[in-house]
């Protein structure tokens, strides 16, 4: 029987949420294992520097080096740096780029400005951090999230940091996602995987970015690996982050089965909280097999055993495609641990 150790682990990510699962699950498999696919549209320039703030918390938490507090940027950080900038943009410090944090900032704006693409640039600074995992940005074009709202066309970081999620949501832009294309690995990463897992991202703003790009949902309709979503919802509220706002303003269902019915077409297994277990009976109905679990990883215990649980679980391919493409898979009751 294959070992957890044996399996090829692809996940797709955001930011914080993401990171939680992923901390988890890097106790349960062998780092080497796995490749996480990065959204980029929160991406951003900041006083001439590029910041991807999704890479940079994958990267530091894989590196067990984020700032568990937070959830992003580096622990202890001092911002005597960006307290110096408020002299010379003087409304333009409201993003909180710690002196630490600043030099991976640096480091890959450098990358960049010599030709090198951010997938060149994100392999540079994982390698850096001693990172084991292989992390992709989902494109090397800037593809930037734009949330429209009644005060107007606000890039990701200005309506989530700045104007801290308010403002009712009539529309998600994503700038440049026509031209633009999936990073080198990203398709592959998807085909080759024996487990696709997509952790309690926000669906519209973190996972939709990277499924918005040609190839992608193709490739997770096609693949033959099982696909396992985490519900980012929890009792209809996202542990953290606007989630609810984005689903409401865009007149999707606020509920976890509301998020696993964007994912119908590819996902095969749903992990609903303890708290939702009442949604059960309606996702099995829709075809899903469903997880009930703790999904709030208020620590690493959490984290850890969450990515056991799904790690243990006998996923099966529904997906037609699947089935046809690599004959039909299944996961979970491996003997490792
Ligand atoms: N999140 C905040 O809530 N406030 C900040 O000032 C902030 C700064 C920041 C700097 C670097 C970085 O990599 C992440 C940062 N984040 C901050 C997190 C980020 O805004 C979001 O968590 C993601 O974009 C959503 O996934």
């Amino acid at each position: 029987m294959a070992s957890l150790h044996d399996l090829t682990i692809t996940a797709l990510a955001g930011g914080v949420g993401a990171a939680r699962l992923l901390r988890g699950l890097m106790r349960v498999i062998d780092p080497a294992q796995l490749c996480v696919i990065v959204n980029t549209g929160d991406d951003d320039e900041f006083f001439g520097l590029s910041v991807s703030p999704d890479l940079d918390t994958i990267t530091y938490t894989l590196a067990d080096a984020v700032d568990h507090s937070k959830g992003w940027g580096l622990p202890e950080e001092t911002f005597r740096c960006l307290s110096s900038l408020n002299r010379y943009y003087p409304s333009g410090t409201w993003f909180g780029l710690g002196d630490a944090d600043l030099a991976t900032h640096l480091f890959r704006s450098d990358l960049l400005r010599s030709g090198q693409t951010l997938s060149e640039a994100t392999a540079s600074i994982a390698r850096a951090w001693n990172v084991r995992a292989t992390i992709l940005p989902m494109s090397n074009a800037p593809v930037r999230t734009i949330v429209h709202t009644e005060a107007g066309a606000l890039p990701f970081q200005e309506y989530f940091v700045k104007g801290r999620s308010e403002g009712e949501v009539r529309e998600v832009e994503l700038r440049g996602i026509a031209t633009a294309t999936a990073a080198p690995g990203v398709c592959e990463a998807l085909m080759a995987a024996d487990l696709i897992i997509l952790p309690p991202s926000n669906p519209i703003v973190s996972i939709g970015p990277i499924l918005a790009l040609p190839g992608v949902r193709t490739a997770l309709q096609n693949t033959a690996a099982p696909i396992v979503a985490v519900s980012p919802l929890v009792a209809g509220k996202p542990i953290k982050g606007p989630a609810d706002r984005l689903l409401g303003g865009l007149g999707i269902e606020v509920s976890a089965a509301g998020v696993a019915g964007m994912y119908a077409d590819f996902l095969d297994t749903f992990v609903l909280d303890t708290q939702d277990a009442g949604q059960r009976e309606r996702l099995e109905r829709q075809g899903f097999q469903v997880i009930v679990a703790d999904t709030i990883m208020s620590d690493i215990a959490k984290s850890e055993t969450l990515a056991k649980i799904i790690m243990e679980y006998p996923h099966q391919r529904r997906n037609k495609k699947g089935e046809t493409a690599k004959g039909k898979k299944e996961t979970g009751k491996m003997s490792s641990f």
